[in-house]
């Protein structure tokens, strides 16, 4: 009675608005949008829906009534029979009621009906009180999770807002109803399953039953679902009496996966007990819980599962639910282990891996992947969905039935990093969505010190997962077997509707942040409370045996069995003398490096195409190639133009690409590219998709109309995020070597809201976690006067990330531009002609290895006259160029030459319009380099050489202290070996990356060329 008390008074501020009683305008605002939703207006004529006592909440009710009185009148009272009848006869407003006749039933609850019915003096009070009962069902399904037992300490501090309620059991009444109900029994509504085969309950049943499915160890969250067959699923699940029942074998299974989560801990607490790996000592029941979770999948087909997870317990997942070798992570805190490769490795709470084994619930082949991620929390989360919707793309899995993602999360990062509301966004649109992602939360109820009350504004950590309609599962951790019931169904709500859900596992950390830390510091009380509690393990295994499933010897033989299983493995570990990261890849390619995982050459063919293929891809980039598609005029007019460059055998920026992008997917490469408003182009230059002007959503994509046998291409507009569109398209591009794929940037200087996947995992992938990854990064970049937005996508900040050394020449040799490629962690290049971009993407896929390339894109070349390039330059036998020196008159009498200036990107075409107009033709060379880094040393030396008596400039159009300077200059002078210096000319230092004001941008665009064609003016300087 006192969980009754409790569980009314905690339900109050929702029931007393749903009193019957109370019809409120509110309320009836509700009840016009019900109508609207439910039709009911055109169902019940309007002499019904005039009826007084229907003008509140009571019509959802007598809305039910009446579809089941529609389908068969006896499925209702006879009083409500008469009702209906005589209303749709079209019987005045308050004129359809009739005393009501006596209600024949044979069981004992109809008999209590009976009572209860023959106590009125209307019908109007037995409609009261069963609206009143279904108030208090809804309230339950909607609220009955705050008052769930989910916290094994007790200690919760969720914050619902509520007024602590202190009267009595008599708030029954804040329904309509008096304590003398609770005997009497009320019919259940159909949405309503906790009558099982039973259509009524006594009130006190109904309470007892609402409790058993919503107020114990399990809080479920879903009534905020616009889906009602959704909802409705979900209340069969949790609702229907007897659900939650699992056969020995279960249970066994149940104990002995909750022995080797909590024995590997101990394990590894023996050994080693002063190092760091954040164990999971608190939430046990996560190993059970996934392994749950992916047996039920792999039951219903799911063939591979990619994961992402934080650092707390991941030792533990790796070992027992990957399936990691135990020596092969014992090693790892062998820190006298010598690595074995090249790069820096990362410690071994971050690294990855993959592993295919026979599902033993199933007995179906499984391949699970962990991928390695930094420590930036949840930063890995779309980079899982990625590569997730990369693998369902290649095997054809248009429906997420064969691949699938499990995301785990700690309440503080879940509540606190946006990156999770950025990837939840993600989910449900066309080209990102991966079918549903199963969450799992370790909500140890604390994030490092910090409790949730001063870490999110949120009652719950979950509550980001609602704006995409997931249903949330609350469980107490400290119950494995609710822990397991939720799963199953997590795993079969996936299935069943390839949605995402979430599973809240409500637990504590039974150590400090890890294992060193001294929690009792700031949580003395929390901490207390933790220390008397008992392990899960234990309470489990003391349950099972009080219940007879297993003996206390058959548990001390389970327990004994797995500590000899990692004793050995440890003996195992002890004969490793060198440590492997390759060990731990995430993603293999097989097949496309040697069996040592090296390239296999040290070459890269030429990146140029036939005559006959560049005019047939761009023959298709300048039609529409389907009937009856009306495109806009506009559109037709900038066709035309690209067939006239085709016709003349040159390409622009949009045609290069196109050459590019359409001779790859004729070889069978994938090609997607991603990115907010690529589809048209930012700069309205690309027009991938064609829209049909008379008919909507009719589309064409021509790039996919080359040749029959071609891969697809896949080019979509972007959810309006940098971060987790980027890290999708970084997990897409690790799942195979054989694709390219592009992210592209609005406007350069918005990669810096995707900083953390560009920091963490493209610029430093390889090297922590050796896997190669070919992303390409388009940043749209140059100071064209349009302020200190939009300009300047940080070229400085690439390339201070290039691992390049600046004071070491590289040794020359026949292969040292693939060597310098193969040697860098990312490329970094600033083309100034379309075939130079053309070369370097197809180089992309023709070289033998995988490298990111960042790509400073241009903005008014789109559409410069000379920013053009010839068939010849992309014909077969052609390459990209490193950097393209001056072929003008003055190259051809070097030693008369007075100044080279070296540049990159769009100022060239400002410093040789500058120098004609000074006629300085013959006296000043500019030399482009187009591959920043890794820097092209040799040609760069080559040049030098070449004019040995000029002085040497790096002229750019961005301040002194951003753009190129500060990289190119001390290699440069590496090249020279310091004999000669390097001037400057460009924009002064500055704090923002360009000016607001057009005039202050053409007078220092004009000083910066004074500056470059001045050949005195660094005379006399040193
Ligand atoms: C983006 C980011 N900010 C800060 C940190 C530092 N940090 C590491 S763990 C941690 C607490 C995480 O709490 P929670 O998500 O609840 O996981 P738990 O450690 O409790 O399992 C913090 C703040 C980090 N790793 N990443
Ligand atoms: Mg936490």
């Amino acid at each position: 009675m006192h969980r009754l008390r409790t569980t009314v008074a905690r339900l109050r501020p929702f029931t007393a608005a749903q009193t019957a009683q109370s019809i409120s305008q509110s309320r009836l605002l509700v009840v016009e949008r019900s109508l609207r939703t439910f039709q009911l207006a055109r169902c019940l004529n309007t002499s019904v829906t005039a009826e007084p006592f229907l003008n509140g909440t009571s019509s959802n009710y007598v809305e039910e009534m009446y579809y089941a009185w529609l389908e068969n009148p006896g499925n209702v009272h006879k009083s409500w029979d008469i009702f209906f009848r005589n209303a749709n006869a079209g019987a005045p407003p308050g004129a359809a009621y009739q005393s009501p006749p006596s209600i024949s039933g044979t069981s004992q609850g109809l008999a209590s009906v009976q009572t209860l019915v023959g106590a009125q003096p209307n019908v109007e009070k037995l409609v009261k009180d069963h609206l009143a009962v279904q108030s208090l069902i809804r309230a339950y399904q909607v609220r009955g999770h705050h008052i769930a037992k989910l916290d094994p300490l007790d200690i919760s501090c969720v914050d619902f807002d509520d007024a602590p309620c202190a009267v009595g059991f008599q708030n029954v009444g804040l329904y309509g109803l008096a304590e003398s109900d609770l005997d009497k029994v009320f019919r259940l509504p159909t949405t309503c399953f906790i009558g099982g085969d039973e259509t009524t309950l006594p009130l006190r049943e109904i309470i007892h039953r609402l409790e058993m499915a919503y107020c114990q160890h399990i809080g479920v969250e879903f009534m905020f679902i616009n889906d009602v067959e959704q909802c409705k699923w979900i209340r069969q699940k949790f609702e229907t009496p007897g659900v939650m029942h699992f056969s020995l074998e279960e249970k066994r299974t149940l104990l002995a996966r909750m022995i080797r989560s909590t024995r590997f801990e101990e394990f590894l607490q023996r050994k080693w007990s002063s190092e760091k790996r954040f164990g999971l000592e608190g939430c046990e029941s996560l190993i059970p819980a996934l392994k749950t979770i992916i047996d039920k999948s792999s039951q219903n087909g799911v063939e591979s599962v990619i994961m992402g997870m934080p650092h707390r317990g991941r030792l533990n997942v790796l070992a027992n639910v990957i399936r990691k070798e135990l020596d092969q992570i014992f090693c790892q805190f062998d820190s006298k282990l010598e690595a074995a490769d090249e790069g820096s490795g990362d410690v071994k709470y971050h690294l990855g891996m993959y592993h295919k084994h026979m599902n033993r619930v199933s007995e179906r082949l499984i391949s699970m992947s962990l991928m390695a991620n930094p420590s930036h929390l949840e930063a890995v989360d779309p980079v899982v969905q990625g590569k997730t919707k990369a693998e369902q793309f290649y095997c054809g899995d248009t429906e997420g039935k064969r691949v699938m993602s499990i995301l785990l999360h700690g309440d503080a990062a879940f509540a606190g990093q946006g990156i999770v509301y950025e990837t939840f966004h993600l989910s449900d649109l066309p080209s990102y969505t991966t079918h549903g992602t199963i969450h799992v939360v370790v909500n140890n109820q604390i994030g490092f010190t910090t409790d949730p009350r001063m870490a999110r504004s949120s009652p719950y950590p979950t509550d980001v997962a609602r704006v995409v309609n997931a249903p949330i599962f609350h469980v107490n951790a400290d119950d494995p077997e609710a822990v397991m019931y939720v799963c199953n169904v997590a795993a079969e709500w996936r299935n069943t509707f390839h949605k995402d859900v979430v599973v809240d596992l409500v637990c504590y950390r039974r150590n400090g942040h890890n294992e060193m830390d001294e929690p009792m510091f700031t949580q003395p009380l929390m901490y207390k409370q933790i220390k008397k509690q008992k392990g899960v393990l234990q309470k489990f295994a003391e349950k099972l045996i009080t219940d007879g499933v297993v003996t206390a010897q058959e548990y001390e033989e389970e327990v004994a069995g797995y500590d000899k299983i990692c004793e050995e493995a440890y003996a195992r570990s002890k004969d490793k003398k060198i440590l492997h990261i390759k060990h731990w890849l995430d993603s293999p390619w097989p097949g496309f490096f040697t069996l040592e995982g090296q390239p296999k050459s040290m070459s890269c063919p030429s990146t140029g195409i036939s005559e006959e293929e560049l005019g047939h891809i761009g023959n298709i980039a300048a039609s529409v190639p389907v009937e009856d598609f009306t495109i806009h005029g506009g559109l037709s007019r900038i066709l035309k133009g690209r067939a006239n460059m085709v016709s003349q055998r040159v390409c622009d920026w949009a045609l290069g690409e196109y050459m590019a992008f359409g001779s790859l997917l004729k070889d069978g490469i994938h090609v997607r590219l991603s990115g907010q408003d690529v589809e048209r182009g930012t700069f309205s230059h690309r027009h991938h998709v064609l829209h049909d002007q008379n008919v909507d959503k009719k589309i064409c994509i021509p790039m996919n109309h080359i040749s029959p046998d071609q891969a697809p291409y896949t080019v979509c507009n972007s959810s309006l995020s940098e971060y987790a569109v980027l890290g999708f398209e970084l997990g897409f591009a690790m799942a195979s070597p054989n694709a390219l794929v592009l992210w592209e940037a609005q406007f350069g200087d918005f990669h810096n809201t995707a900083q953390c996947i560009i920091d963490q995992f493209i610029s430093s992938g390889q090297a922590k976690w050796v896997r190669h990854n070919g992303i390409v990064l388009l940043l749209p970049h140059g100071m064209e006067g349009m302020g200190p937005e939009h300009s300047s996508a940080r070229p400085e900040r690439f390339l201070q990330m290039c691992n390049d050394d600046p004071d070491v020449f590289p040794k020359l040799s026949e292969d040292i531009a693939v060597r310098q490629l193969y040697d860098c962690n990312w490329i970094v290049v600033n083309c100034s002609t379309p075939a130079n971009l053309f070369h370097v993407l197809r180089r992309q896929i023709l070289q033998p290895f995988r490298k990111p390339l960042i790509v400073f894109t241009p903005k008014s070349l789109l559409r410069h006259p000379e920013a053009r390039s010839s068939f010849d330059d992309m014909l077969l036998g052609t390459h990209f160029k490193r950097i393209i020196p001056d072929d003008g008159p003055a190259a051809a009498i070097p030693e008369k030459v007075k100044r080279v200036i070296f540049c990159s990107g769009k100022i060239y075409y400002e410093l040789t319009r500058e120098r004609k107009n000074r006629g300085m033709d013959d006296a000043v060379v500019v030399v482009r380099i187009e591959q920043l880094s890794p820097f092209p040393f040799d040609l760069v030396k080559a040049e030098t050489d070449r004019y040995a008596n000029a002085d040497l400039v790096w002229c750019q159009e961005e301040h002194k202290n951003q753009g190129y300077y500060d990289y190119v200059k001390p290699r440069i002078r590496t090249t020279v070996n310091h004999t000669r210096p390097i001037w400057y000319a460009g924009r002064d230092p500055a704090a923002a990356p360009a000016t607001g004001n057009k005039q202050t941008h053409l007078m220092e665009l004009h000083r910066l060329l004074d500056t470059a064609f001045d050949v005195e003016a660094f005379a006399g300087k040193v």
